[in-house]
């Protein structure tokens, strides 16, 4: 059983989306990815909230954009939490479906994440795992540590070389 579903409203969210299953792979959660449209597909939408509690999701992690309704109504549906992803559009740079993801109404949240924002998508649903895994929160530390690593190399390098010779070797 698949432990977090991964759900986008059309394929040209799915650069996006495959950023959170990315994590989820390398965190070992397992996941099912699908796509469903809230707006034209509106039975088979319905069908998958109302079975993905018996699916053994604990998570879902939805993206949308435009008049981003499906992480709105996954949450619900869905008696757990759903973290919603508002995709970056064309016309209005995003902010028309950071507003309808966002803009829940008292009682049915959605945790929104940034515009595009699939890597901390899938770090919210493990942190969310980790809370009851303390083998995941254990991988979570050493994901943490390893960035810090990463940023203290970089500052190291700087020391190092200054920005020039930085900014030539990038
Ligand atoms: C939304 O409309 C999708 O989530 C997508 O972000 C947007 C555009 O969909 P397409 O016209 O590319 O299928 O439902």
């Amino acid at each position: 059983m698949a432990q977090v579903g991964i759900v986008m409203g059309s394929d040209s969210d799915m650069a996006v989306m495959a950023k959170a299953a990315d994590i989820l792979e390398e965190l070992g959660i397992t996941y099912e990815m699908t796509i469903i449209s809230a707006h034209r597909q509106p039975d088979k939408f319905f069908e998958y909230a109302k079975t993905a509690e018996d699916k053994g999701f604990k998570v879902i992690i939805a993206g949308a954009g435009m008049a981003a309704h499906l992480p709105g109504m996954c949450a619900a549906i869905f008696p757990m939490p759903v973290i919603g992803i508002p995709m970056h559009t064309t016309s209005l740079g995003g902010r028309d479906s950071l507003y309808s993801i966002v803009q829940m109404p008292s009682g049915i949240p959605v945790a929104t994440v940034a515009i595009n924002g699939g890597a901390n998508a899938g770090l919210l649903a493990a942190k969310i795992l980790a809370t009851s895994d303390s083998a995941l929160l254990d991988k979570l530390k050493a994901y943490s540590k390893k960035q810090a690593e990463t940023v203290e190399a970089k500052a190291d390098k700087l020391d190092k070389i200054g920005y020039k010779e930085y900014l030539n070797s990038k």
